[in-house]
């Protein structure tokens, strides 16, 4: 608090990027911290674009957003992170051509153990960790493997635009408001094994199998909320910023305020489905309170569709492929 008004310490890495240049203004216009919190902005760069990002503080002034406490930026996490209540995880290298999978997997690997271990060091052991830089899950596991003074169940992995995309696409094909479609679960990467599950979505308060086709949901859905990234890269000759900026501020909101039911990637020890303990998964989620404070608990969705099931134990198998090319990265 300062003077009365709480002020919250929140890390952006990658804040250069495309995505954080539509989350930061987001995230101070929807006021996801709290009505009336002031935000202190701490954006982390690799050295060489710092300088943009110095561009990006300009425009953030000039904007003259009223949730700013302050804003500080540079390139070593160990500085960035001191005392930060959150850390949106943006910042990764992507994949450019001629790079193999396992290289683009080990590079990254690289960013989110130097991460991990800064956090552990500097912030806040109640900060919450949001990892939203491809590999999304298996980061996440990299992160909290190596900030081992943070409690696992503060580490999440963003599959929230993921949940949005196969809202939108159960409403269009439904022909029904988007307002409308509830309980759309994701499971396990956030990749193209990812699961989408219908079988428990509800619209209007009935099974999606009321209004539509299960050929169609098993098929054409699966697929187009799985390649839709690559659609809107296509199309747009840039990959999903805006859409992946909301779904980070919706997640955040999820994450601070008991809001329903949510998908995010969390650790799995302990699990109650029989995964692989050690790794991070999408799965349904509610923030509750308890003893004073907001945790996450998994909720229960009761039995698997068959499909949703044989579905789930490919994306388990690829984490357990990824977390093999990163092993050496896990303390
Ligand atoms: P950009 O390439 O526009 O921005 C990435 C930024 O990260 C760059 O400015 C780069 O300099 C910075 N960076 C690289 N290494 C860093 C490090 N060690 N520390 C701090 N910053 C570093 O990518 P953008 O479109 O913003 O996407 C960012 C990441 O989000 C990518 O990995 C992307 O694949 C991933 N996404 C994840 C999504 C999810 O649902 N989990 C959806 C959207 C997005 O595709």
């Amino acid at each position: 608090m300062t003077g009365g008004t709480k002020v919250i310490s929140v890390a952006i890495t990658g804040a250069a990027g495309q995505i954080g240049y539509s989350l930061i203004p987001m995230l101070l216009q929807r006021e996801v911290f709290g009505r009336g919190v002031k935000v202190r902005l701490k954006l982390l760069e690799i050295p060489q674009s710092v300088s943009n990002l110095k561009g990006l503080v300009m425009e953030l002034e000039d904007s003259g957003f009223g949730t700013i406490d302050s804003i500080e930026v540079g390139s070593d996490p160990n500085v960035i992170f001191q005392d930060i209540d959150w850390a949106i995880l943006v910042g990764a290298v992507a994949r450019h051509p001629g790079m193999e999978r396992k290289d683009l997997l080990e590079t990254n690997a690289r960013i989110f153990y130097e991460q991990g271990r800064a956090l552990d060091q500097v912030a806040k052991k109640n900060v919450k960790v949001l990892v939203v830089g491809n590999p999304a899950n298996t980061n996440c596991l990299i992160t909290l493997r190596n900030a081992p003074s943070i409690p696992v169940g503060n580490f999440f992995a963003l599959t929230r635009l993921d949940q949005n995309r196969a809202q939108f696409q159960l409403a269009n094909k439904a022909g029904r408001h988007l307002d409308e479609v509830k309980n759309v679960i994701v499971w396990g990467n956030h990749s193209t094994t990812q699961v989408p599950d219908f079988t428990q979505a509800t619209i209007g308060g009935e099974g999606v199998e009321a209004f539509i086709d299960r050929d169609w949901l098993e098929g054409e859905f699966f697929q187009s909320v799985a390649e839709r990234g690559g659609a809107v890269l296509k199309a747009r000759k840039r990959s999903s910023a805006l859409s992946a900026a909301w779904a980070i501020t919706d997640c955040v909101e999820d994450l601070i305020r008991p809001n329903g039911v949510f998908s995010a990637g969390m650790y799995t020890r302990g699990n109650r489905f029989g995964w692989d303990e050690d790794l991070v998964f999408s799965m349904p989620l509610r923030s509750v309170e308890r003893d004073g404070k907001l945790v996450q608990e998994v909720v229960d969705m009761g039995e698997f569709d068959p499909f949703i099931a044989e579905k789930i134990r490919a994306s388990e198998e690829e984490l357990v492929e990824e977390r093999k090319a990163v092993f050496e990265y896990l303390k």
